[in-house]
């Protein structure tokens, strides 16, 4: 679909930004709870201080001694009063923050990479946009961003989500479009001098209208291009499995916890297999010998690296779970020492604050 088609962005002069995402009314209002707590006691305190400078004016025939014992009744009251109310603020707050930082497990996700000055976008099945970001009604997206330069910081005021974007891992933003229509995407972080033109548009489309859109381009499915990049850089040569493998089986991979050697689990994330790749030492799997060569010279990009990453999760959706678990028990065999990784993993908690 041609940019032409895109609805236009609202311009009108507005005080508070649309509500177009499922976490839009949550964070408003306690946005204005907070706001409604400022508003009166700054009005009470502005009444008091009108009042008291008009009754004790000079002159003014008031009792002007100190006041009697201590009132515990208002003493006990200015604690717990404003004490309730900030852990009102505190629990809803953090309610809506974790709301807004654990993407249900079910959505769609996008690659988003940021650079000097400009807005990319990488959509699994291979469509590739520039500053414009084409998503569908009613689904939960989730963005995996990451930067080849500065930090950048990626916010729509119309969803209420922002995150910086930095260049050494990724960061994640999730919303659900509940609004056809186009909204502003900015650069919330200064970049450079081209910054304030690091503008775009997330274009909100309905289901049909979305399929449209998705047929009307071809491009190469991301782990398909990533799969021949791992053939080009020679990683199959170590990992394809075979007998003589030395190496573990990347199938299944995401999202499992990897033993490592030095002790301890690690989650198999975008990030993990990033630095897998950058630099093999900095965590090796248990049972293995740290033998991978760094990849940081051949590889050019972060969008290369989206490629990789891709592919390597696509051998992981191809298998059922249970397969996955099976595939991991081979591994065992393949190196004895390699403990399975403990039950009930934990789910993803990507950019969760430790
Ligand atoms: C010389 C053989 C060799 C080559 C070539 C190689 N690897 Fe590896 N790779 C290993 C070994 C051995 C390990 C396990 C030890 C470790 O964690 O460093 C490993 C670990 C990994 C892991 C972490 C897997 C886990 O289960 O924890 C990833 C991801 C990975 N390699 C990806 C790649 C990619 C992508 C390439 C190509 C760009 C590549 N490897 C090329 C030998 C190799
Ligand atoms: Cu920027």
């Amino acid at each position: 679909m041609p940019e032409t088609h895109d609805p236009p962005i609202d311009r009108s002069f507005r005080l508070f930004p649309e509500q177009a995402s499922s976490v839009a009314g949550e964070v408003d209002a306690v946005y204005f709870f907070l706001l409604a707590v400022a508003a009166f006691f700054t009005v009470l305190i502005f009444v008091l201080i009108v009042y008291f400078a008009l009754r004790y004016r000079r002159g003014a025939n008031v009792r002007r001694g100190h006041g009697g014992h201590t009132n515990y009744t208002l003493e006990v009251a200015w604690c717990l009063v404003p004490f309730g109310l900030t852990m009102v603020m505190f629990f809803w707050g953090a309610k809506v923050y974790y709301r807004i930082n654990l993407p249900p497990a079910e959505a769609a996700e996008v690659y988003v990479l940021a650079k000097q000055w400009m807005w990319k976008f990488q959509h699994p099945e291979g469509k590739r946009e520039i500053d414009r970001l084409h998503v569908p009604l009613g689904r939960p997206i989730r963005l995996k961003m990451i930067s080849e330069d500065a930090i950048h910081s990626f916010y729509v005021p119309a969803f209420r989500v922002k995150n910086d974007v930095l260049p050494s891992r990724y960061t994640t933003v999730w919303f659900e479009p509940t609004k056809p229509g186009a909204y502003h995407l900015f650069c919330a972080e200064y970049c450079g001098t081209g910054h304030s033109k690091m503008v775009g548009k997330v274009v909100v489309l309905r289901p049909a209208e979305y399929a449209d859109w998705l047929a009307g381009r071809t491009d190469e499915p991301l782990a398909e291009a990533g799969r021949r990049m791992f053939e080009g850089f020679g990683c199959h040569t170590c990992h394809d499995p075979g007998p003589s493998q030395r190496c573990p089986p990347l199938e299944g991979l995401y999202g499992s916890q990897v033993p490592l050697a030095e002790g301890g689990f690690v989650e198999a994330d975008e990030d993990y297999i990033r630095e897998s790749i950058l630099d093999p030492r900095a965590k090796v799997r248990a049972g293995y010998r740290p033998i991978m060569p760094t990849f940081e010279e051949q590889i050019d990009d972060e969008e290369q690296m989206i490629l990789l990453i891709e592919y390597i999760k696509s051998l992981s959706r191809q298998r059922p779970r249970g397969a996955q678990l099976r595939s991991m028990e081979n591994a065992d065999e393949a190196a004895p020492q390699d403990p399975l990784p403990p039950p009930g993993v934990r789910p993803p908690m990507d950019d969760m604050p430790e």
